[in-house]
């Protein structure tokens, strides 16, 4: 059945090229990393910053080489740690005995970042647990403002600004000039769940999204301490592409001490996979620098063996297919046994499937395998094994034409 209706929301050019690129690392490094915290109070002396070995091309290399896309760096989390040379504050790596009060994390990890060809996107908490004027609705948003605008000038392109609601639950920023700035210094940047924003929260810290996860979303959560759904401003748009946040080890988003026993396993991290990017959502998977400033080697090692799985089971389909219409079908060179399905639409069209099955010929009759309702910009599933020469892709509901970018099978 194709829907009458011809109006359904369509992305931005910007948000189809973020959602293309899947996977990003995030990367939360601090006043916490030296403290054995989470969330500091703020009161952490600077003296405590002092990483031995940072080294940013370090992170961004293995980023690149594990096949992700981008890279978002905290540049100041809820203690108010800033990891640049602010002027807003002396709370920052100036008061730090790290390179004689000299350095500057944000700049090392641009750098890298440009140098690598990776896309860079910053965290910039909005509570602050430091900042004297907090208290101070007024005087606070223009201390926020003014750091915001820092990060946003002087560190080049941005694909991202990650606006965490933890600590906000009830207080009131000056959205419309908090997201005016980032519009005007980068207009095709994604802003993350709040003021305007252009991606919105999964819901969970998890790294997983529910199924199915549509594109298009009037609210989104606030953080996990609360209910509140996030104020919009208006004329956010329709169309806000999920992703999944989650930490590489468990429930721990800064480097501890003696700690890896929380590194989420192989197996964990291949769920996690399934149930976001094969839900359809980007994934930013945080991999933690320590006290040296190093990402550790069983972190490293683990993203590794991550990468490796993802490219072992998606990158040979056994056949490949495209096209438009509510049938396709997929041709394989001989019977062959067949463990998941991989369908995309374009979605620079909009999310027009609404319902679909997939039948594989078996012994001259065709069963169903799949039957689902999203697929939007990716819908990846694990089946029982069915030896198979053809499938075939009935789009049953559907606003619009379907447009089927990819239509791809795997054997394991
Ligand atoms: C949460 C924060 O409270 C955590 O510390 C972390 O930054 C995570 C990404 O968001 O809301």
């Amino acid at each position: 059945m194709i829907l009458q209706s011809t109006e359904w929301p369509l992305p931005s050019i910007p948000q189809v090229f973020w959602q293309n690129l899947d996977l990003g690392i995030f990367c939360h490094f601090g006043m916490n990393t030296f403290c054995d915290q989470e969330w500091g109070e703020g009161n952490d002396s600077p003296e405590l910053f002092n990483p031995t070995e940072l080294d940013a091309r370090q992170w961004v290399k293995l980023a690149k080489e594990a096949g992700f896309k981008y890279f978002i760096l905290t540049a100041k989390h809820h203690d108010g740690f800033c990891l640049w040379p602010t002027k807003t504050t002396d709370y920052s790596v100036k008061s730090s005995p790290w390179k004689g009060g000299k350095g500057d994390v944000v700049r090392e990890c641009a750098n890298a970042c440009r140098e690598e060809g990776m896309h860079f996107g910053v965290y910039l908490s909005p509570w602050d647990r430091n900042a004297e004027c907090y208290a101070d609705k007024e005087a606070y948003d223009d201390f926020y403002c003014e750091q915001l605008t820092e990060l946003m000038t002087q560190y080049g392109p941005l694909l991202e600004v990650w606006f965490d609601g933890a600590g906000s639950e009830g207080r009131v920023y000056d959205w419309e000039r908090i997201i005016g700035i980032v519009k005007k210094y980068h207009p095709d940047a994604m802003i993350f769940n709040m003021g305007q924003p252009t991606i919105r929260w999964v819901g969970n810290e998890d790294g997983v999204a529910p199924y199915p996860c549509w594109n298009t979303e009037n609210s989104a959560k606030i953080s996990m301490f609360s209910n509140d759904r996030a104020t919009w401003l208006p004329g956010t748009p329709h169309w806000l592409p999920a992703e999944c946040d989650v930490p590489i080890r468990k429930r721990h988003w800064f480097w501890h001490p003696n700690d890896e026993d929380s590194l989420l396993s192989l197996e964990e991290l291949m769920e996690i996979y399934y149930r976001s990017v094969g839900h359809g959502t980007n994934l930013l998977l945080n991999v933690s620098p320590d006290a040296r400033g190093l990402i550790p080697d069983v972190d490293a090692n683990r993203l590794r063996e991550f990468a490796a799985e993802i490219k072992n089971r998606f990158s040979n389909p056994l056949a490949t297919t495209s096209g438009t219409g509510a049938e396709l079908e997929l041709v394989l060179e001989k019977e062959t046994e067949v463990d998941h399905i991989m369908l995309m639409e374009d979605i620079a069209f909009g999310e027009r499937v609404r319902k679909f099955e997939v039948e594989a010929l078996v012994d001259g009759e065709w069963q169903t395998i799949v039957t689902g309702t999203a697929i939007g910009h990716r819908h990846i599933r694990k089946i029982l094994p069915i030896k198979t020469k053809q499938l075939r892709l009935k789009l049953t509901e559907s606003a619009g034409t379907p447009i089927i970018k990819e239509m791809k099978c795997f054997n394991n």
